[in-house]
């Protein structure tokens, strides 16, 4: 059997529409289903379709508020959504296509043309994630780059400021990484960068840690709901395991491999402050870090 294309959620509050529709779709897609507009969201929000197939009439929320709520939350907004109804005034299609659908469908329906729009607009979607993940990652590394960061960041720090928890922030910096590209060139430059990006990301292990390439031979990595004690630990992994990749490093004064030195700060947001201070935090203590000798870590 060839792998579902992709996953499909019906909006449907009578039981015979959802049945068709699940037949004409079921050999090609994953398909699941849900009668009314806010188990819809609920579904939405907690395990994302590719696609919607909504429908404008239900009792409670109809399929316009239901598509409006869906295009307000950042979780679901991405989502096609496509009206599948018996409404065929031009006001219904442009109704539908304000709230943000991609696409209006009339009934009686057409298996041939339901199946063929189905697949254009998960095609399209398939495209619109590549690019979205394209303009979030570095090129050369395949961490989050700094766009990726700064959004993450603010969401982040908003996110600490409502809930009180800590956010912290490692900086870390490739040591001698000039010297390195001098001795080795910008190529074997690049594929270490790479190594160092790939290497430290495998050291976080919950799922809201973030590593991004800050700039150059610089990595940030953001570390919501730790504190100082928690970022320390998780700086000294980072250090480690950079030594330990063992890249050679002949023209290093301070070590024979290549090493990292780690600025680590942490706040609680409050009302007032900006998320520029954790930045500048950070770089103060690799600063410091750098003036101590280099590979090592400095809260
Ligand atoms: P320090 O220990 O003080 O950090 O010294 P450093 O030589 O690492 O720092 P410096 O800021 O003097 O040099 C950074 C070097 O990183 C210079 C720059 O050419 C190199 N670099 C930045 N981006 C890239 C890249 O994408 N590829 C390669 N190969 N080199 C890069
Ligand atoms: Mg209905
Ligand atoms: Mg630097
Ligand atoms: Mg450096």
């Amino acid at each position: 059997m060839t792998p579902p294309r992709g996953r499909i959620l019906i909006v449907d509050d009578a039981m015979e529409n959802i049945h068709f529709l699940h037949r004409l779709l079921q050999d090609e897609h994953k398909v699941v289903f849900a009668r009314d507009g806010m188990k819809a969201l609920e579904m939405a929000r907690t395990q994302p379709p590719d696609l919607i197939l909504l429908d404008a009439l239900m009792p409670g929320m109809d399929g316009f508020e239901t598509c409006a709520a869906l295009k307000d939350m950042p979780e679901t907004r991405d989502i096609p959504v496509i009206f599948v109804t018996a409404l065929d005034s031009p006001d219904d299609e442009t109704g539908a296509l304000e709230a943000g659908a991609v696409d209006f469908i009339n009934k009686p329906l057409n298996a041939a043309v339901v199946r063929a729009r189905v697949r254009t607009h998960l095609a399209l979607k398939q495209q619109g994630d590549l690019l979205r993940a394209m303009t979030m990652t570095d090129g050369l590394t395949r961490v989050a780059n700094r766009r990726c960061f700064d959004d993450v960041l603010e969401r982040e720090w908003k996110r600490c400021e409502r809930s009180g928890l800590p956010l912290a922030l490692i900086l870390a910096d490739i040591d001698h990484f000039k010297l390195y590209n001098d001795r080795y060139g910008h190529l074997a430059g690049d594929r270490c960068l790479a190594d160092v990006a790939q290497g430290m990301e495998t050291c976080l292990r919950r799922p809201p840690d973030l590593i991004a390439r800050y700039g150059g031979e610089e990595f940030a990595i953001l570390l919501p709901h730790e504190d100082v004690d928690g970022a320390v630990t998780v700086a000294s992994r980072l250090l480690d395991k950079v030594r330990e990749l063992a890249i050679p490093h002949e023209a290093s004064p301070t070590a024979s491999v290549v090493t990292a030195s780690l600025g680590i700060s942490a706040v609680i947001p409050q009302r007032g402050m900006e998320s520029s201070s954790l930045i500048a935090a950070a770089d103060a203590c690799l600063y410091e870090a750098k003036k101590a000798g280099r590979n090592r870590c400095q809260a």
